[in-house]
């Protein structure tokens, strides 16, 4: 790959009409909010979150489970947007055909200021049914997330759906389990039809949205990749900005609207 100067990656963003920024846990990181191959710490270290987030696992042990996700959705009430998300914001008031499609099921690109973000893999924050999708729930937060943990992990028995009693489970989408289809069709068009796609803070190893930015590439986007790792996007990236993105992103900003 070429070694491409600063300035021209701020002309290409700056001269993009159509760009799509789609985000990882990585984006999420400096707001304090673990990403998903990061090690679980705490009481939760020895779990592995990539076997907590199965429907398998639900099943065997709902209260488990259900403890671990109202731990997180806790911890993410406390976070706040950091730089990063800031910076995607202003990307959007500047080029006004932008789409943010996340995987994250935290609310921090909302709260930053992106109402219409896609989520891929769904919230912390819509619960629902296992028995019926079409049945929302609702429930009160737990008081303190993180003081409340006993020491085998913070088991909580989830609530009952307040329609059909079965139990209630988190909104979002375990391996094994289909994309919403809107969010999956509307993420895969802009990908077809941007011509500058940011990817950042993702590993880039979960489909399908691992997918969306080679969707961009294939149709002759220019994909640019903030992380401060190697993934396996590098290969399709045409820059990759080694660094975090609460530092990169706005640093990319500046350059491009000063
Ligand atoms: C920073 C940073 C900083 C750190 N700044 N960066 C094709 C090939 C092989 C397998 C499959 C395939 N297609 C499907 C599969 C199977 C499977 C899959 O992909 N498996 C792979 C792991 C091998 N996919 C599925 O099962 C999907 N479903 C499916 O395919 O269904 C088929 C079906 C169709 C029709 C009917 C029925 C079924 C579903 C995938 C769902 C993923 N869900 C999760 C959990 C969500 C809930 C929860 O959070 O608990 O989504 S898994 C987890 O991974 C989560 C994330 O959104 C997702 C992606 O992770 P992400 O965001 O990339 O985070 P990390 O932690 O991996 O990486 C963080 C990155 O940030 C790193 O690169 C760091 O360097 C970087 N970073 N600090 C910038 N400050």
């Amino acid at each position: 790959m070429e070694e491409v100067l600063p300035h021209r990656v701020a002309q290409l963003l700056r001269d993009a009409r159509r760009v799509v920024i789609f985000t990882g846990a990585g984006i999420s990181a400096e707001s304090g909010v673990p990403t998903f191959r990061d090690d679980l710490t705490g009481l939760w270290a020895r779990f592995d979150a990539q076997q907590l987030a199965t429907a398998e696992a639900f099943h065997a042990d709902p209260d488990l489970v259900w403890g671990w996700y109202e731990w997180r959705r806790a911890r993410v009430r406390r976070a706040e947007p950091n730089s990063g998300h800031l910076a995607i914001t202003t990307i959007e008031s500047r080029i006004p055909d932008s789409t943010v499609i996340t995987q994250n099921v935290d609310d921090l690109h909302e709260r930053a200021g992106t109402p219409a973000t896609i989520h891929l893999h769904g919230s912390l924050f819509a619960p629902r049914c296992t028995a019926a999708a079409a049945h929302p729930a609702t429930f009160p937060d737990q008081p303190d997330g993180e003081a409340a943990e006993p020491h085998e992990g913070r088991r909580i028995s989830p609530p009952r759906c307040a329609s059909c009693r079965e139990l209630v489970r988190p909104g979002v989408v375990w391996f094994g389990e289909a994309l919403p289809e809107a969010a999956l069709t509307a993420a895969a068009e802009a990908a077809t039809a941007c011509d500058v796609l940011l990817t950042v803070g993702t590993s880039g190893v979960v489909y399908p949205a691992a997918e969306i930015p080679r969707i961009a590439a294939s149709s002759g986007a220019t994909v640019i990749q903030v992380n401060p790792q190697p993934t396996p996007l590098d290969r399709i990236a045409a820059i990759n900005l080694r660094g975090s993105a609460a530092q990169v992103l706005p640093t990319l900003v500046a350059a491009a609207w000063r």
